[in-house]
């Protein structure tokens, strides 16, 4: 007999699977199609723990459905552009493409080792110029849409490095890198019109209602955020100085016309282009001193509720189109520039924002919703509760109403008078996708002095990136670095054949993986993005599995790149995934592994102490696959001990056991029922994602094998049709186990596709025993149960004989002791 070795195992299987084309799917009609997938890995350096977790994942849904018969893709690829090559390129003096693709070789050969059952004849890499050049053509396609443009935005800028910063990388106002003041620039820049799509973004969620993480779904619509309210228009007064502005309307978004009445005041976003327009010319110089402040002051700062309220006064006023109050107008950096239309009425007793401004600035406050609550302006707390509307106009106005009703009524009267109109608005800002750096999709356009922007005609495509270039030249350097490479800036017009400038901005890389799902359809179709029919056959995805910090952008993008590709009549599904798994997190000792922590747990030394199979079976068996599994309270030891236990019932059977294909019927009855119930069950488990409680009962099985054998003899054919089970329920978890154990059966590779058992439905009655139910002490009934009842089950059966009931009468009942199966006592 031999011993059971991880690495024994290893070195028979490794490679076998590859070779063989195991995991490439028929695609020939024979069985119903599912497509499994995986969010597809950047090429950081090798695979880690959180991937390990991940891939498990997938692959047991995958694996699962293989068994079951489903002919399924399940394809793995490459997000290779980004940032992390840039940066190490230009440490080494070298071209990213290296550091990229010397990556994905040792990742790779990691995935492979790690018996992902993923289709390698269909890998891609986004970085390659086969892909990006059809990331291009897509790109184009937006365009002749109007649905990708350039606008000037502000940037946030750091005047040391030059380089754009985004905001995560501004930290209290200062550059997180050099600590230098960062200042705004406006930068020509391209965007995708992801808001022409808000709406039906939201709508379309109700599909993925119930099969995606209801938390993923909440942060979607809070990212879209739509708010129904009004825009009501103020008319400015002139300045008393200059008399300029006559005529001139201030329009607010609000959610709340119903307490027009109650506006004080009128805020602008100080630093927008609107508060230097409304700035009576004798108060600029306060503003712009207030402007110069703000810089150092971050979003994130900004944006806190807690934070002390400043402002400065823009020396005007406007008139509230209700009730033709004035109100003085406000710049504060409370109001955002970007959002509704960068400006406000206040209403200070209802809104706590608008309080805190009047209370430091002195503004008066006056409630026009009584709820009932104590007066804003005594208790400083804004009511925000239902009530009934006072101080707003009398009966012919919107006293009296209830808030809906005000919202409703307002609305109505501000457009008889066309100083208003209800408005729905977002939150959703489009898609800002121009990147100043070099390790991206170039952007197909062309400036041309007389063509304008002309964009690169599909035969001259891929726009490839120059290729002899390292290290410094790759810097940021204010502009893309494609800027100064001018062998590669200079062309011609496609339009008149004149002297033009390529676009030197690349595509964010949430572009390249907004579409690759559908590229593997047909990875290797070099005539265009994808074939229709193979993409027809296989989208959209029937499982996601990722991690939950993708739970926004990529998501997002990718369902806004699905309804515009069939807005345009390219694809025929209107969502790219029908249901999404978020896995948990790997954690060690409770915490996040990070190197600050030195914390981190390396993959290969567990794979290389544990073996593939212990690792992914301790992952699995850990908790369910959304939980975080914390590393420090696992024993992948234990996983391998039990590995070796099930992997040597198949050499029992080998060596002293019946052939395949033996009838198993006769064979030890327990047994059979055990197996048959386990397979049953795990079917159902899997499909609820209960991987860990497969786990749990394939153990259990393991060991009423060893029992059985134990017991009387391995030649048993119970215990041979338990082996097979075993075998297939652990290839979707431990598969070069698995594997083995199947050759050591008798049967040829591979366990992957052996199918999943047939269940026999007489196995499946459950046992059953006598429990005996007492009333004080004394026997009052006999019920017949099945053996693995619940406690609560049990004493509700008990509860309700008609021997029981007769004897408590109206007695009430003080405690029900259960020991199930077979005791339940009640008290009284
Ligand atoms: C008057 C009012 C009265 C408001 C009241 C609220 C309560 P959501 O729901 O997030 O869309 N607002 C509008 N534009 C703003 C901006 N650019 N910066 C900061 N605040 C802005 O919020 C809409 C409400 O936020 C609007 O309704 C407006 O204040 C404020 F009792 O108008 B409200
Ligand atoms: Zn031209």
């Amino acid at each position: 007999t031999e011993e059971y070795s991880f690495a024994a195992l290893e070195d028979r299987w490794g490679g076998y699977w590859e070779q063989h084309g195991t995991f490439a799917p028929l695609d020939d009609g024979s069985s119903e199609r599912r497509y499994v997938l995986d969010m597809f890995p950047y090429p950081s350096g090798d695979l880690h723990m959180g991937h390990a977790e991940a891939f498990a994942m997938g692959d047991v849904v995958a694996r699962h459905w293989m068994q079951q018969g489903y002919d399924v893709m399940h394809p793995i690829g490459w997000d290779s552009f980004g940032l992390p090559a840039e940066n190490a390129a230009i440490k080494r003096n070298a071209h990213p493409a290296e550091w990229t693709y010397k990556n994905i070789d040792t990742q790779k050969a990691s995935f492979q080792r790690y018996a992902i059952s993923a289709d390698w004849s269909r890998e891609l890499h986004t970085s390659d110029p086969e892909y990006y050049r059809w990331t291009q053509w897509l790109f184009q396609q937006f365009h002749a849409q109007g649905l990708a443009y350039r606008k000037d935005s502000p940037v946030n800028w750091c005047p040391k490095d030059q380089t754009v910063l985004a905001n995560e990388q501004v930290v209290n106002g200062a550059c997180e890198r050099c600590g230098t003041a960062v200042t705004k620039k406006s930068l020509n820049q391209w965007y995708f019109r992801i808001t022409e799509y808000a709406d039906r973004l939201l709508e379309d969620m109700a599909e993925l209602e119930g099969h995606w993480p209801e938390r993923v779904l909440a942060m979607q619509r809070n990212w879209i955020g739509r708010s129904e309210g009004a825009h009501v228009d103020f008319r400015v007064e002139a300045s008393e100085v200059a008399g300029d502005l006559e005529g001139r309307d201030l329009t607010v978004f609000t959610t709340r016309p119903d307490t027009l009445y109650g506006a004080t005041f009128m805020v602008v976003a100080a630093d927008s282009d609107l508060a230097l327009e409304l700035v009576d010319p004798a108060h600029r110089q306060d503003l712009e001193t207030y402007r110069e402040a703000l810089k150092n002051v971050s979003e994130i700062e900004r944006q806190a509720t807690d934070r002390a309220k400043t402002g400065v006064f823009l020396g005007r006023h406007a008139v509230n189109p209700l009730n033709g109050e004035r109100l003085p107008l406000w710049a504060s950096d409370y109001v955002l520039a970007d959002y509704g239309t960068g400006a406000i009425m206040a209403v200070p007793a209802h809104d706590q924002r608008d309080l805190d401004f009047a209370r430091a600035m002195d503004l008066p406050v006056r409630a026009v919703l009584d709820t009932g609550e104590e007066d804003p302006s005594v208790s400083g707390v804004a009511t925000t509760g239902e009530g009934t509307l006072v101080n707003s106009g009398g009966p012919d106005g919107l006293d009296g109403l209830a808030k809906a009703e005000g919202i409703t009524r307002a609305i109505e009267i501000l457009d008889e008078r066309g100083t208003g109109r209800g408005t729905v608005n977002y939150r959703l800002r489009d898609w800002l996708l121009s990147r100043q750096r070099f390790w991206g999709a170039p952007i197909p356009i062309v400036h041309c002095a007389d063509c304008g922007e002309v964009p690169v005609p599909e035969e001259q495509l891929p726009v490839l990136l120059p290729q002899d270039v390292a290290g410094e030249e790759l810097a940021p350097k204010g502009q893309s670095p494609l800027a100064s490479i001018e062998s590669w800036v200079n062309t011609t017009c496609p339009g008149c054949g004149g002297a033009a400038l390529r676009d030197t901005d690349t595509m964010d890389t949430f572009v390249d993986s907004s579409w690759y799902y559908m590229r593997f359809a047909s990875p290797n179709e070099d005539g265009q993005a994808f074939d229709r029919s193979a993409v027809d056959r296989w989208l959209p995805v029937d499982q996601y599995v990722g991690g939950v910090e993708h739970a926004i952008l990529h998501l997002l993008y990718s369902r806004f790149f699905t309804k515009a590709l069939y807005d345009m009549g390219l694809i025929s599904f209107t969502e790219p995934f029908k249901a999404l798994l978020n896995q948990g997190q790997v954690l060690n000792g409770g915490k996040a592994m990070s190197k600050s922590l030195g914390n981190g747990v390396d993959l290969g030394e567990q794979l290389d102490t544990f073996g593939v199979d212990a690792v992914r079976l301790t992952m699995i068996f850990a908790s369910p696959p959304e939980d975080d599994v914390d590393w420090a309270d696992v024993s992948p030891g234990g996983s391998a001990k039990f590995l070796a236990r099930a992997w040597r019932l198949a050499q029992d059977v080998q060596l002293h056991g019946t052939a395949p294909g033996t009838d198993p019927d006769g064979g030890d009855l327990a047994l059979r029922r055990l197996t048959h119930r386990t397979v049953a069950d795990a079917a159902r488990l899997l499909d609820e994602h209960k991987f860990n409680v497969v786990v749990a009962r394939t153990m259990e099985l393991v060991n009423g094998t060893r029992k059985a054998i134990d017991a009387s003899t391995a030649a048993d054919p119970a215990v041979r049709e338990a082996t097979e089970a075993v075998a297939i329920l652990l290839s979707l978890f431990a598969p070069y186990t698995a594997e083995d154990m199947w050759s050591r059966l008798g049967h040829e590779p591979s366990v992957a596709r052996a199918g999943w058992p047939k269940v026999e439905e007489s196995l499946l009655v459950q046992d059953s025993t006598t429990a005996v139910v007492q009333v004080k002490g004394k026997v009052r009934d006999r019920l017949e149960v099945p053996v693995d009842i619940s406690a609560a089950d049990l004493e509700e059966l008990a509860l309700a004989s008609a021997a029981v009931q007769r004897t408590l009468g109206d007695t009430a009942v003080r405690k029900v002791i259960v020991r199930e199966p077979k005791l339940v006592n009640i008290v009284v």
